[in-house]
């Protein structure tokens, strides 16, 4: 049997993706808790496996892999099922829309969460006003893409890595940040966004991820904060 993958992950981070991921692909993995209690991420010992100290960060046959959306598509590449492989002509359509969700979605949620560290404090409340349009309307170009029916890759028949990381996302700013504006996207204007959200989550692996990380069990559609049985997510 293959090594398992060892997975660095805390409850409610990035690394829910990856642990999503590998639960729909039934690859055998360890998930070892960063404590961001202490600023685990940021010890030493983290460092050594991603010097950028963000979690996540997968231990894998080829080395350590991190940035969520290099690890989804070295997953799906290893594991056939998520993502069209490298000779599908499917393949540019899904890369377009993963480096989207990675560089835009997900990059302006992080600047949503974390102003401080692109901006000084007193300018962080009008970074986030601009952060709240640009994700509106990264959203709607997701919600665009799952109505789309050219557009298999997002809202498909069988899960994808798009479809799990554009509904992490959506649950992520459906709570956070805490100390902003509720509603900060408008998640009534994402009809089949939400549908899809509502389908995802009740896949087996989502539910065991969920389980295991204290999400509750509508994760996605109905988010709650993280309350979970080991680690936190902040
Ligand atoms: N670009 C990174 C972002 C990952 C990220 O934002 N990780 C957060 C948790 S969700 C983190 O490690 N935050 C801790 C910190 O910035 O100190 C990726 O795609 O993996």
């Amino acid at each position: 049997m293959n090594k398992p993958y060892i997975l660095h992950y805390a409850p409610d981070n990035a690394s829910l993706i990856i642990r999503i991921a590998l639960e729909i692909l039934g690859a055998p993995y360890e998930a070892v808790l960063v404590d961001r209690s202490v600023a685990a991420q940021q010890a030493p010992a983290y460092l050594s496996l991603n010097p950028l100290g963000m979690i996540p960060a997968l231990e894998t046959p080829d080395g350590v892999i991190f940035e969520t959306g290099a690890i989804l598509l070295w997953l799906a590449d290893r594991h056939a099922g998520i993502f069209p492989v490298s000779d599908d002509a499917a393949r540019g359509e899904g890369l377009k829309w993963l480096f989207f969700i990675s560089n835009s979605l997900h990059a302006g949620l992080r600047q949503m969460f974390y102003p401080e560290k692109f901006i000084a404090a007193e300018h962080a409340a009008k970074l986030r006003d601009g952060i709240a349009q640009r994700s509106q309307s990264d959203f709607a170009q997701i919600e665009y893409l799952i109505v789309d029916p050219e557009m298999t890759l997002l809202g498909g028949a069988t899960p994808t890595i798009l479809d799990i990381y554009a509904c992490t996302c959506l649950r992520w700013a459906q709570l956070y940040p805490t100390t902003y504006a509720d509603n900060w996207v408008d998640v009534e204007t994402f009809p089949a966004l939400r549908a899809l959200a509502k389908r995802i989550e009740l896949l087996q692996s989502v539910q065991a991820v969920q389980v295991a990380e204290g999400l509750g069990p509508t994760p996605f559609s109905n988010p709650i904060y993280a309350n979970p049985p080991v680690g936190s997510a902040t």
